[in-house]
């Protein structure tokens, strides 16, 4: 049976262990430009099999928080590129995550200061982070947003294809992780209580995931499927995430991204970040049965998961076959040499909350390696 310090190839990408930094919003890349700290901090934690980046914005629309970084500038993509060169050069795979969090934004990060754009007109109850004039972070009440017109989402649709297409060509990713988790757009659409459209993209199943299909068709078209990960959070009530019935419509995802082709699926197992056995809905979902369904409908990417992993767990998940890869996040804000003090046994380096989001090194580069 493998174990996590195996190597593994997903899709097209070559990994030196199943040991993932899973993607982590840091808030430390003004204009949405990610900074030498950025290049340090993942060059740091090359020693995973895969790095996937922060959500990065696809558009400045898709933007919801200060701070965060895009790809759709050429300053945006200049910089990521020395991330990369960095990370390759130090024999490492890094992926970034595409992101548009639709109604979690705030009128003021919006194109013209608008309303965020959501599937439907509901007003998340949720907060999202800015800058006071000083500098410093504040956290702020979510926007009312604006529910799209069908004619409008071809042209989301088109930004992440745009996205996906300057992330390899130009940024020198390996891949990318299409977020689709966490109560954002993509998720917004796939769950009914942030999602009342009455035309092709509400209502039934079917209609809730076409926006996720079309986005990863375009991906997929664009970049091959060999070098394309998704990222789903089937109960996680972040950001106002809700769905009475989370377990027939993630179903229908993975049966759908089975046929895709897809370098890998993530799955967030349980409240993101909190308690794995979070429920939506009467019974307990049935990540087995989940998975069974992507691999019935003949998907070969490797299935990889996260939340509240530690070495024992992560150990258990990939020795039973019941996972190929495990993500970690907070232990690897602490743990630039998580991978080493895992094999090792080494004691781990406390995450510290007050330096997650916005600051500068501290917090970001400065956690010590084992000695
Ligand atoms: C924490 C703070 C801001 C954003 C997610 C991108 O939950 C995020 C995020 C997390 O997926």
């Amino acid at each position: 049976m493998p174990t996590l310090f195996d190597p593994i190839t997903i899709g097209d990408i070559r990994c030196a262990n199943r040991i993932a930094m899973a993607p982590l919003t840091r808030n430390r890349s003004p204009n949405a430009v990610p900074t030498e700290l950025s290049v340090i901090y993942y060059t740091q934690r090359a020693t995973a099999g895969l790095l996937i980046t922060e959500a990065t914005a696809i558009s400045q629309q898709g933007q919801g928080y200060a701070d965060v970084p895009g790809l759709y500038a050429p300053e945006q993509l200049a910089a990521w590129r020395k991330v990369t060169d960095a990370v390759h050069e130090a024999n490492g795979r890094i992926v970034t995550q595409l992101w548009h969090v639709g109604r979690i934004s705030h009128h003021s990060l919006q194109p013209g200061g608008g309303k965020p754009v959501a599937p439907s007109a509901i007003r998340a109850n949720s907060k999202t982070y800015l800058l006071n004039a000083d500098g410093s972070g504040a956290f702020a009440a979510t926007s009312e947003p604006r529910a799209l017109a069908e004619s409008e989402i071809p042209g989301i649709v088109e930004d992440y294809r745009r996205a996906a297409r300057a992330a390899l060509h130009e940024a020198g990713f390996d891949g990318i992780e299409i977020h689709a988790a966490n109560g954002y757009l993509v998720d917004q659409f796939l769950r009914a209580g942030s999602n009342r459209r009455t035309d092709r993209y509400g209502g039934a199943i079917e209609n809730r995931a076409r926006f996720l299909f079309e986005v990863v068709s375009a991906v997929v078209d664009e970049v091959g499927g060999g070098r394309v990960g998704i990222r789903l959070s089937p109960v996680t009530p972040s950001n106002d995430a809700s769905d009475p019935e989370p377990q027939p419509l993630f179903e229908h995802v993975a049966r759908g991204l089975g046929r895709d082709g897809l370098a890998y699926v993530h799955v967030i197992e349980g409240a993101t970040g909190g308690d794995r056995s979070f429920r939506q809905g009467e019974r307990e979902f049935d990540y087995a049965a989940f998975k069974a369904a992507y691999r019935e409908a003949g998907g070969r990417g490797a299935w990889m998961v996260n939340n509240s992993y530690d070495r024992e767990l992560a150990e258990e998940a990939v020795s039973s076959g019941r996972a190929d890869m495990v993500a970690f996040g907070k232990l690897f804000i602490a743990n630039p040499d998580l991978v080493r003090r895992f094999r090792e046994g080494l004691p781990l380096n406390e995450p510290q909350k007050a330096t997650f989001y916005g600051g500068g090194a501290r917090g970001l580069i400065d956690y010590p390696f084992a000695a």
